[in-house]
Order: C-alpha cells, then sequence, then structure tokens
C-alpha cells in the first residue's frame, strides 16, 4: 500500500505526521503510514469522527498486510531457489566466502543453515571470549568483506578480528552478493541422478530437532559445498546412504585429527576438493574428509578454503 500511496504523507518520516496539515493525509492513501492506534490517537490533526475510525479499521488490517507479504516473498525466494547451481551446505566462515565469490561470479547460489543464525562456529571465538586471529595470507579477503581487523604487535602477519564482525560481515558480504540464505533448514539427504549429485533434501531445523514426521522437499543443484564443519554431514550422508567410494585414499571418510594449528591451517585449504561428483567439501569439513588437523579459533584457513571451493565448483560447472 504504501508503494502505492500517491498522496503527500509519503513524502513525510512518521514523527512528522503530527505536524502535517489535515488535509494532505487521507485514510485511503496513508493507512500504511498511520498504520498504529498510537500513531492515530497521538496525531494532532483532527479527523472527524468517521474518518478516524476508517484509519483505524485499515490500521487493524496492517497485521494482515505484514503476514501475506512474508508468506508471498518468502514463496517467491523459495520458488525461485528450488533450481540452482550451486548449494552450500552451513553458513560457516568457509561455506560464507565460498557463497559470495560464487554468487559474484554469476552463478545462483543457496546456502542452507540449520542455526538460526549464519556464522558457523564464528560467533564464540576462543572459549567465548569473542575474538579471533587471521593471518596476513587472508587479509585481503577480510579487506574485500569490508571487515577490520588489528595487527599484533607482537606476532607480525597476525590480526585480531571481532567475532561478531567477522560472523556478521560474512553473512551481510554473501546475501548482498546475490547468494539467498535460508537459515533453520537443515539437509537430511541428498539425491542422485546419473552417478553424480543432483539434489539436497532439506527439512525445517524445528522438524528435525522434534523429530516429526513430515516429509522434505528437494533442491536441484549442479554442485553441493559441504560447508558443514566438524561432522562434514554431506558427505557422511552421500557415503553411508549411496555407499559410493569418495576421493580419498581409502574412498571413505578418513577423520579429522587433533589440533595442529599451523598445519591444519595448510591442510584446510589442501584438502578443499571434490570429493565425489559435484559434491565439494570445503573447512573444517574438508579436513574431517582427508585427515586433516584442527586449528582452533585461527580462521584465515577457513576463508582461503572457501575461495578455493569456489574456484573449484566454478571450473567443475562450466565443464559440464
Ligand atoms: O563449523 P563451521 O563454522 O564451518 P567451517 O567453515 O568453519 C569451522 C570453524 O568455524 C571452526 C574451526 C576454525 O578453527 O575449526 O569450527 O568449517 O559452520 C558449519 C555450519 O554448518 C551448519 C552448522 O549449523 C554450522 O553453522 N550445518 C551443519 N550441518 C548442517 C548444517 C546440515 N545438515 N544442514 C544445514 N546446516
Amino acid at each position: 500500500m504504501g508503494a502505492l500511496c500517491t498522496c503527500k504523507a509519503e513524502k513525510y518520516p512518521l514523527n512528522l505526521l503530527r505536524i502535517m496539515p489535515a488535509k494532505e493525509i487521507t485514510p485511503e492513501c496513508c493507512a500504511s503510514y498511520l498504520a498504529t492506534r498510537w500513531t492515530v490517537s497521538s496525531l494532532s490533526v483532527s479527523f472527524d469522527r468517521a474518518r478516524k475510525d476508517k484509519v483505524l479499521v485499515m490500521a487493524e488490517h496492517l497485521e494482515n498486510i505484514v503476514s501475506a507479504a512474508i508468506v508471498s516473498s518468502f514463496s517467491a525466494k523459495l520458488l525461485e531457489n528450488l533450481n540452482v547451481d550451486v548449494a552450500v551446505v552451513g553458513a560457516g566462515p568457509s561455506g560464507l566466502v565460498a557463497a559470495k565469490t560464487l554468487a559474484e561470479r554469476g552463478l545462483k547460489t543457496v546456502v542452507f543453515e540449520r542455526k538460526l543464525a549464519p556464522g558457523g562456529g564464528v560467533w564464540g571465538g576462543g572459549m567465548l571470549f569473542n575474538e579471533v586471529v587471521v593471518q596476513e595470507e587472508a587479509k585481503a579477503i577480510l579487506d574485500e568483506f569490508k571487515i577490520r581487523s588489528v595487527a599484533i604487535p607482537t606476532a607480525p602477519g597476525y590480526y585480531t578480528v571481532d567475532s561478531v564482525e567477522l560472523a556478521s560481515g560474512l553473512t551481510f558480504g554473501a546475501v548482498q552478493a546475490g547468494a539467498k540464505i535460508f537459515n533453520a533448514v537443515s539437509v537430511e539427504d541428498v539425491a542422485f541422478k546419473d552417478e553424480r549429485i543432483s539434489g539436497l533434501v532439506i527439512n525445517w531445523t524445528p522438524v528435525e530437532r522434534l523429530q516429526m514426521h513430515v516429509d522434505p522437499l528437494v533442491v536441484i543443484t549442479k554442485a553441493v559445498l559441504d560447508g558443514t564443519g566438524h561432522p562434514c554431514e554431506v558427505l557422511n550422508l552421500v557415503q553411508r546412504k549411496a555407499r559410493v567410494r569418495l576421493n580419498t585414499p581409502t574412498g571413505e571418510i578418513l577423520g579429522e585429527r587433533p589440533m595442529q594449528a599451523a598445519t591444519g591451517e595448510i591442510t584446510t585449504v589442501e584438502n578443499t576438493a571434490e570429493y565425489y561428483p559435484g559434491v565439494f567439501a570445503s573447512g573444517m569439513s574438508a579436513n574431517n574428509v582427508m585427515g586433516g588437523y584442527r586449528m582452533g579459533p585461527i580462521f584465515g584457513g577457513m576463508l582461503r578454503s572457501g575461495k578455493r571451493a569456489a574456484a573449484l565448483i566454478e571450473e567443475a560447472i562450466k565443464k559440464l
């Protein structure tokens, strides 16, 4: 309604309505501006009784406007993303960097995140001290996302980053680049066609958590990025349910190794690869599949892994 409104009220911020001349306000055009009882009752302009009632009646329907807009906008977004180029599972740091990069390269990219808040393991920093460390090699990625960092005076080439700024900055960057994030959605299964992954089976996280007997929906995709972190859930599903060999020395998931930060930072990037036709792994998921080391709250490897995953996926899609 606001978008169609041609009366002068549209030009006034809500708090200025009080000083607007009454004749410029009409119940038909301005209900979206006068849409709360508070506003109507606090206006100093004098409506006659009938006019005021009409505004109030229209204001009562604001709830309906809000509900209908959300349902139709979300449905359009979901419909638009039921068939995509790339589906990223997990909105952790590696998944978000990959999603932004892929979306910028013009690939239709969707992210499914189990939790309500995207950002994965970033938010809590180290042991809930909400700071993380990023090294020089990944500084350009921070700069690209306009995420600030502070040089550590005693360790040249290393920076601290506020973990809330990192999680929210990565999320904002991915969304602004055009990737669509569906939060509170869990990937519970995979779909195959011609010995290649063809889709993801999704459901609401509360449905999954409450173990409600509700059938899922399926999203068709050319490529999947397993960015699920430590559990590497997608590749676990691929190995367990499709019973296929993965592109690892044993054909199976090798399992994550213990903390060894310096090595882990390198293996996170090196292990970022395609492990089954159409299924790639980044971040800790890649380390779990390939037997890499964990590294704790240093995030350069995660960010660079996202970049590498995006490059590999783009290359693979071009060949299809
Ligand atoms: O674990 P996570 O942050 O992924 P990452 O990119 O980064 C790892 C670091 O955070 C940290 C570390 C650095 O030192 O080791 O752990 O590898 O984020 C993974 C995201 O995937 C979601 C999960 O909720 C988390 O936000 N996720 C996991 N399984 C699923 C999922 C699933 N089946 N469906 C949807 N989302």
